[in-house]
């Protein structure tokens, strides 16, 4: 087997996953690659797990903050929230058993916008980054690195940490050399310039990443698939809000608002996305681009099939399917894939320059419109708000979805009022479920209130939410956005005394 590890230099470096892991110390704060399951570590990770599980068990407590870029896979966050060996941590988390520990309150989570990790922990809000755990896919004979298959905070963990230990994966595609645009230009205030990107596939950076040597204490050689989870093959209902959402771009065109090129897309996490590529990929539009953060499996298919002109993202969150496709053929995508820093792929002034059409998923959103992200009956994190914000504040036009029901049909995603707010109705301009289509743009609340009801909420609750609105319209403290304090957030009590929201 051959070496991707092409400076002979730092070939004195390789080492074992244990010999790596012990490198990292109980209370340090280790800045680890991967975004939704691609690209993270895969061997130091579980050593670490087992470290930590053998100190405990010799009386010495050892847990360690995490950074990534967003979520990653079973043998990082997994690993490590089994063996509790997780005291804090951030951007993004989507591990079931992480999950579970931070709503226990066993373990702080800090969930914020994806753009924004990189400049604060520049700014040196986050604290000082002991150790940088990051994924490459090579080694060039100079010594620079061949990203993986995703950028997320690399950059910064490997510029930022005091000590860094790579993987090198050679299950990772070696025709990814060359997808990246890794950008150091960024500044902090009062020294920031334009960053000049006015196309979804400029190139603006280098391929590959800088790293001083001496920083590097180990080296570990891996062979491992990225794990992101299948997606579901798309339901009626998925079809059905990917259906509303195709005839609502259909007559954006007609009105001469968009062309059938749209506008760069960005598409989020989960099912119901995937579900709305797979539509466009039969609807009339053309030549279209992506800017955004993650490229999916219906993206690559939408690339197929020519109707994707190219897409500009941090990372692949593709099926282990579509991951084997792509590896097999990834020399095919050279020219119409860019993988970028996430404080790139996600930046608010090129997703407000470049006129992004941002889709993403909610939890729940009120009849204002208002939308909760993150948070299941106002306190329970799901995942995090990940890049969401980052799109939905400086979009072209701004659109969440979601089935109009969850947890089948006990909860309504209409509500009266949101438990928590992730989206202020003033960055929510569309919303479409199974039921239809709300076009909320230059509406006031109370127009808002009544199409959202009319035509997004789930005719069980629709006669329910259509009186709280009816009195609240005639009983409220003020008249602007009325609501009924003491029942506003009634149906969520309901749901957590009863286990459903129905009366
Ligand atoms: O939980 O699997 O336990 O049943 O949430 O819900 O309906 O499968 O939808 O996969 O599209 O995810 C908002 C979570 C939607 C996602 C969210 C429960 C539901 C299920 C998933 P189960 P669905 P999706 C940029 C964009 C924030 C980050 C983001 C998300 C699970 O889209 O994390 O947008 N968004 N990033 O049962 C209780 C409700 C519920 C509910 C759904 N009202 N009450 N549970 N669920 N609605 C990309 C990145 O940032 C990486």
């Amino acid at each position: 087997m051959t070496s991707r590890i092409a400076h002979a230099g730092l070939r004195s470096k390789i080492a074992t996953a244990e010999e790596a892991a012990a490198f990292i110390q109980s209370g340090s704060t280790v800045g680890m690659s991967g975004f939704t399951g691609s690209g993270y570590p895969k061997s130091v990770p579980v050593a670490l797990a087992s470290r930590i599980e053998a100190e405990r068990a010799a009386g010495r407590p050892f847990r360690v903050r995490v950074w990534t870029g967003a979520s990653t896979g079973p043998e990082l966050d997994g690993a490590l929230a089994k063996a509790d060996g997780i005291e804090f941590r951030l951007p993004y988390n989507s591990d079931p058993i992480a999950r579970e520990k931070i709503n226990s309150g066993e373990m702080s989570y800090f969930d914020m916008h994806l753009s924004q990790v990189a400049p604060m922990a520049w700014q040196g809000f986050l604290g000082p980054l002991d150790t940088a755990v990051v994924e490459v896919s090579g080694i060039t004979p100079d010594g620079a690195l061949i990203p993986s298959s995703s950028v997320g905070n690399n950059k910064t963990w490997l510029d930022q940490a005091k000590q860094v230990i790579l993987e090198v994966n050679r299950w990772q595609s070696e025709a990814l050399d060359g997808m990246h645009d890794i950008y150091y230009g960024t500044a902090l205030p009062p020294h920031r310039k334009p960053i000049p990107l006015v196309n979804p596939g400029d190139r603006i950076g280098e391929p590959h990443f800088r790293v001083d040597p001496d920083k590097i204490v180990a080296i570990v050689e891996t062979d491992a698939p990225d794990r992101n989870l299948p997606f579901s093959e798309p339901d009626e209902v998925a079809r059905a809000i990917a259906g509303h959402l195709q005839e609502f771009l259909v007559n954006e065109v007609a009105r001469g608002r968009l062309t059938k090129e749209l506008l760069p897309l960005q598409s989020g996490v989960g099912n119901v996305a995937n579900a709305v590529m797979a539509g466009l990929l039969d609807g009339p539009f053309e030549n279209m681009t992506a800017f955004t953060e993650v490229i999916q499996d219906g993206m690559l298919d939408m690339l197929d099939a020519g109707k994707l002109r190219m897409a500009s993202a941090t990372a692949f969150s593709l099926s282990p399917e579509s991951a084997q496709r792509f590896n097999s053929n990834a020399h095919l995508y050279r020219d119409k894939l860019i993988l970028r820093p996430q404080e790139i792929s996600n930046h608010p002034e090129l997703v407000r320059r470049l006129g992004c059409i941002a889709m993403n998923g909610l939890i729940e959103a009120d009849i204002y419109g208002n939308v909760n992200s993150t948070h299941v009956m106002g306190s329970r994190i799901q995942n995090g708000i990940g890049g969401s914000g980052d799109f939905a504040r400086n979009a072209y036009v701004s659109i969440f979805m979601t089935p109009s029901t969850a947890k089948g049909g006990k909860i309504s995603a209409i509500v009266p009022m949101a438990s928590h707010v992730d989206h202020i109705s003033q960055d929510v301009q569309v919303i479409v479920t199974e039921q239809g289509l709300a076009d909320l743009r230059g509406l006031a609340p109370k127009q808002r209130a009544e199409l959202i009801i009319s035509n997004c909420a789930h005719p069980d609750y629709r006669d329910a939410l259509r009186d709280y609105y009816d009195r609240a319209c005639k009983t409220s403290f003020g008249r602007h956005s009325p609501n009924i304090l003491d029942e506003a957030l009634s149906w969520h009590r309901r749901f957590v005394e009863t286990g459903t929201m129905l009366p």
